[in-house]
């Protein structure tokens, strides 16, 4: 009997290991592909297979992969133009994100939008915002439909700090309380606006207590840490859908790369860029799996195999697509009259 009980008592952990382990390897395998991803099209920039605008996330992943855990599927998100990530993470396709990206009809917005503007009703994607701040009413605007029409889903808007300086902001977390609508509002500070570190546009630095003036309740949590976002998103997702009222999360976070591909970096010195990096999300990651032996390097270099693989393939999709024809340049500026 004793040994019966020992032996359960063993067993219990083991069942929970393995449930543990192939979700931390999902989290892993998420931010591995978004920073491969970006990588990728960092590249391509340069080889001006992909022209306009490009803003990477590198250094940010752990903030869309913790987050994008506690959504349902019938959820929205919206985003802002650094938004790979957060298209990836929600599970859009590679090849569709690349084929956009290279402005070819596959893309998810039919090519018109590019990097800035993706957009993928399947997942309740909504974007790739180019104006700062810009989601933030798009997305009370989609949850006060959703209150509405008594649909029991959320929106989750993802925006920068520089974007609690606009407007925008304030009138949307005026009357987000004010209407009690149900969004998750997750502030990606990675103390920059551009060239403007967050002292010198803002009075007031601690943002909660931003949020706090309008009635919104909120948290901080380390942006780096992708098991703390995770977690942190879960309680603040479950807030929002038990209370029917929105709540602020802001995730302390760090971008590794310049703000776009043109951007010079003279408002930042290296060294602090360094300190960052010993921050890496992806690299402290891997660190304490591999200390919780949860991950070896046989499996870690299948993952990365696996990842090169499916980028390979959304290149490739992406350079066989199709430009789209000049004569349909003003196709859908209009929306098409509908069949009767
Ligand atoms: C309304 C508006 N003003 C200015 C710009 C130019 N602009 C593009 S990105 C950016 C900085 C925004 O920083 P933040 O919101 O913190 O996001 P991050 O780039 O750090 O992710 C600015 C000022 C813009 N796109 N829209």
């Amino acid at each position: 009997m004793e040994s019966r009980k020992i032996l359960e008592k063993k067993a219990k952990p083991k069942k929970k290991l393995v449930g543990h382990k192939q979700h931390t390897l999902h989290l892993l395998r998420k931010m591995l592909l978004i920073r491969r991803f970006e990588e990728k099209a960092g590249e391509l920039y340069t080889l001006l297979k992909i022209r306009g605008f490009l803003h990477l996330y590198i250094g940010e992943e752990a903030v869309a992969v913790g987050v994008m855990e506690a959504l349902k599927p019938e959820d929205a998100v919206v985003a802002t133009y650094r938004e790979h990530g957060h298209a990836l993470a929600r599970g859009m396709s590679a090849s569709a994100i690349m084929a956009e990206m290279y402005g070819k009809q596959e893309g998810c917005s039919r090519g018109r939008g590019g990097s800035m503007h993706l957009f993928d009703a399947l997942t309740r994607f909504y974007g790739g915002n180019a104006i700062v701040g810009g989601g933030l009413p798009l997305a009370a605007g989609l949850a006060l439909a959703d209150k509405m029409q008594r649909k029991p889903r959320l929106t989750c808007c993802f925006f920068g700090e520089g974007a609690m300086a606009e407007g925008e902001f304030h009138e949307t977390m005026n009357l987000s309380a004010l209407w009690q609508l149900p969004v998750l509002f997750v502030c990606e500070n990675n103390l920059y606006a551009m060239g403007t570190a967050l002292e010198r546009s803002e009075s007031v630095t601690n943002l909660i207590e931003k949020t706090k003036a309008y009635g919104v309740e909120g948290s901080s949590v380390d942006g780096m840490d992708v098991v703390a976002v995770e977690g942190a998103a879960k309680k603040a997702a479950s807030y929002v859908r038990t209370q029917q009222r929105p709540y602020f999360l802001e995730c302390k976070t760090y971008r590794f790369r310049a703000h776009s591909m043109f951007d010079a970096e003279l408002y930042r010195s290296k060294s602090e860029v360094e300190t960052w990096k010993q921050k890496d999300p992806i690299t402290t990651f891997i660190k304490s799996l591999k200390d919780q032996k949860i991950i070896t390097k046989d499996v870690l270099n299948k993952l990365e195999r696996e990842i090169s693989q499916e980028i390979q393939q959304a290149v490739d999709f992406a350079e066989q697509g199709t430009w789209e024809p000049v004569e349909e340049l003003s196709r859908f500026v209009y929306s098409e009259p509908k069949p009767l």
